[in-house]
């Protein structure tokens, strides 16, 4: 079933380390041989052996439409004939920026980067030299990129591999990051007393995404913004996955607190290699060449990367009913889930929050990177695979939220039901 997968992957640990240039594609928490994919459309990958997924990573969150969405190749192959890159500006940009900036809330400025990773990290030297500060808090097993400072007890692949700590981040970074548990105000207000004047900013995923799905309890976000308001501390909101995704205006729009940045990710590209840091007036003119704060990057506005993102933007903000769709399909497909595991009689945790939701084996709930380490990682291991094999294709790590796209038919959640419910059969068998 996965034979030319295999002898890829066997090809690949020659020349890219680990067979993969994104850790958690490789399979180490789940074990087994990475499928290699060819094409996918809508809401199916096919894999280089010819099996066909149901995908429910859809490049982890980007294509909240479905794979090779239509209007948005077409523009990408338009836009391809003037060039691919240019180095220099377009009016194309301004138009992304007017757009983001008519579906998000409280932000006046955007300045496009290439990926979620500096977005996250350009949005802490802003914050830095907007305050004067060093010193940054952000949640364990939130995952903010891979840049120095946001490696510490980080999620994503950093969690799945179990890596304490980072060979090459310096003790001096690392000691400029502050980390405590999600969901723990009382923690953050602690280190704010412990450290007066010296936090630059506190950075959360408004939904944790990245050790599973994580909703932020209630009064969570709304006590950040009072911490970081009285002790003149920048708040980002980390959006890479929860932004136009959530909401047309992302977590902000959602619970109704404000962030002073907000970064944005791979969905501002659709699906292109495209990240984004946002705020007011006031702090965004601090970047340079406005302000001193310096930035830069040749491929910053990539005329393709534009063109696709813009496309899929202005289809979100126009059709908003999109988003209780994709809620009703998530809906739909956790009752699916719950009635499986119910039938097989384990004991599990679905988080959910519109179109984002993850699946824990556990009895207790499911709040913070402690609890999300806790769950059953060989039960979640067997019912990946399990599930591989009947051709849904969910996340290689429990570590990941599970991102379901609006080409999502009843079809596709009737046949990931019956999988699940086969997968745990097979698995108590
Ligand atoms: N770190 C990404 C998900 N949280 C995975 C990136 C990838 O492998 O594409």
């Amino acid at each position: 079933m996965f034979t030319k997968s295999q002898a890829l992957f066997e090809k690949a640990n020659k020349v890219i380390p680990g067979g993969v240039n994104s850790p958690v594609r490789a399979f180490r928490s789940v074990g087994g041989t990475p499928v290699f994919m060819q094409h996918a459309k809508g809401a199916y990958m096919y894999d280089v052996d010819g099996n066909r997924y149901v995908d429910y990573i859809n490049s982890w969150g980007p294509m909240i439409l479905g794979h090779a969405y239509e209007p948005v190749v077409k523009a990408i192959q338009e836009y391809a004939t003037y060039s691919t890159s240019f180095g220099a500006p377009t009016e194309l940009e301004i138009t992304v920026a007017e757009q983001i900036i008519s579906m998000v809330p409280n932000i006046e400025m955007v300045r496009m980067v290439n990926s979620g990773t500096e977005a996250c990290m350009s949005a802490l030297r802003l914050a830095r030299g907007f305050t004067g500060r060093n010193k940054v808090i952000k949640f364990e097993g939130n995952y903010h990129g891979h840049a120095d400072p946001f490696l510490v007890s980080a999620g994503s692949g950093v969690a799945t591999l179990g890596i304490q700590s980072v060979p090459g981040v310096t003790l001096s970074v690392a000691e400029d990051t502050l980390s405590v548990p999600y969901n723990n105000l009382p923690a953050v207000e602690q280190l704010v007393a412990e450290y007066p004047d010296q936090i630059a900013a506190i950075i959360v995923e408004p939904v944790a995404g990245n050790m599973g799905c994580i909703l932020p309890q209630a009064g969570f976000l709304e006590g950040l913004r009072s911490i970081c308001d009285k002790n003149g501390i920048v708040f980002i909101m980390d959006e890479v996955m929860t932004g136009f995704r959530l909401a047309k205006g992302g977590a902000q729009e959602l619970f109704n607190v404000k962030a002073d940045i907000v970064t944005f990710g791979k969905i501002i590209g659709g699906g292109m290699p495209v990240g984004a840091f946002a705020g007011r007036r006031e702090i965004m003119e601090h970047i340079a060449p406005a302000g001193k704060v310096y930035q830069a990057g040749t491929l910053s506005g990539n005329p393709i990367a534009m063109i696709a993102g813009y496309t899929l933007l202005k289809t979100l903000a126009d059709h908003p009913n999109i988003y209780t769709q994709l809620e009703e399909k998530t809906n739909t497909l956790v009752s699916g889930l719950r009635e499986a595991f119910g039938a097989a009689g384990v004991v599990y945790q679905i988080n959910q929050i519109g179109s984002m939701m993850s699946v824990h084996f556990a009895e207790y709930p499911i709040v913070d990177f402690s609890s999300a380490s806790g769950a059953n990682n060989e039960l979640f291991r067997r019912f990946f695979h399990a599930m591989l094999e009947r051709g849904v294709y969910l996340p290689p790590s429990a570590f990941e939220s599970w991102f379901i796209c609006h080409a999502l038919g009843q079809d596709d959640i009737d046949f990931t039901v019956e999988a699940a419910k086969a997968s745990m059969q097979a698995i108590k068998a």
